[in-house]
């Protein structure tokens, strides 16, 4: 056999794998989260919290709490009303189960498309969950306590009623970056301060509590603003001189996409260079 055709046969049929479930994602995790330095890493959380910022959106949610934990976990809980727990009709799995194991199963299951946009690409919790090497699910749903657990995006405990909740509802997610796939695990707080800030202001009246449970004595920032994208551009240019009293307001909609515009004129700061 030529050194040629040693080559070509080299790619035969039996070389070329059906790649199934998450494992595309534990393979090439770069398609997925754009990068495995700290972006993609901050990004797994983003992931999580843009799920609980959907529920806010639909109606049924208005308080998210994120939180960094002393080993290392990142978990992000709201009082949504929890990933439904009951088998769904077209896979035989709850839809739970699906959301977390399936690529691009998404929330909400052939819903319309969300109203507002956060900015990112959801590419699914179940896209963090590969990428963990833990993680624990908990929701609270028709007067029960479920959990689920997970390493690697594979079950490893299946979902199981844990206790009552009573009439609270929500979903609790923390997970472990894993180390198999980041070149860095550590979350940086100003990092999520600054995107969750955003968040905060996109979506009005939310609550978004980012706490740093590393430290023997926790930070702890709590967020809620009800001014939109008007209090969202008087926040960044804080420390300038406004030249009108109030930011212009511009809402338009058209072919069911709305548009909030909003524009402040200040002096320059010195940090513009053109003082
Ligand atoms: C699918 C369907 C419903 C809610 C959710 C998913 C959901 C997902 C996440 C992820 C984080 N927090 C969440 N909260 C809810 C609708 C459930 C219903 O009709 O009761």
């Amino acid at each position: 056999m030529s050194d040629a055709s040693k080559v070509q046969n080299a790619y035969g049929a039996e070389q070329i794998q059906v790649l199934e479930g998450l494992e595309p994602v534990r393979k090439r995790p770069g398609m997925y989260i754009g990068t495995t330095g700290p972006r993609g890493l901050h990004h797994l959380v983003y992931e999580v919290v843009d799920n609980s910022v959907d529920e806010a959106l639909a109606g049924h949610c208005d308080r998210i709490l994120v939180t960094l934990g002393e080993d290392g976990s990142a978990s992000i809980s709201d009082n949504g009303r929890g990933i439904p727990t009951d088998v769904h009709p077209r896979t035989g799995k709850s839809a739970l189960e699906t959301v977390l194991t399936v690529l691009h199963a998404g929330g909400k299951f052939g819903a319309g498309g969300y109203k507002v946009s956060g900015g990112l690409h959801g590419v699914g919790v179940s896209v963090v969950n590969a990428l963990s090497s833990e993680l624990l699910l908990t929701i609270k749903r028709n007067g029960k306590t479920h959990e689920m657990a997970f390493k690697h995006g594979d079950t490893v405990k299946a979902l199981a009623e844990t206790g009552e909740c009573g009439d609270e509802s929500g979903t609790m997610v923390t997970f472990m970056p894993s180390k198999k796939t980041f070149t860095q695990t550590e979350f940086d707080f100003q990092i999520l301060e600054h995107r969750l800030r955003e968040l905060a202001f996109l979506n009005t009246g939310v609550r978004i509590v980012l706490t740093d449970a590393r430290k023997p004595d926790p930070d702890v920032i709590d967020m809620q603003y009800e001014g939109g994208i008007a209090a969202f551009v008087e926040y960044i240019d804080r420390t300038k001189t406004a030249l009108i009293n109030s930011p212009i307001d511009v809402q338009g909609e058209k072919d069911g996409i709305t548009v909030s515009l909003c524009l402040l004129y200040t002096s320059p700061s010195p940090r513009d260079g053109l003082l």
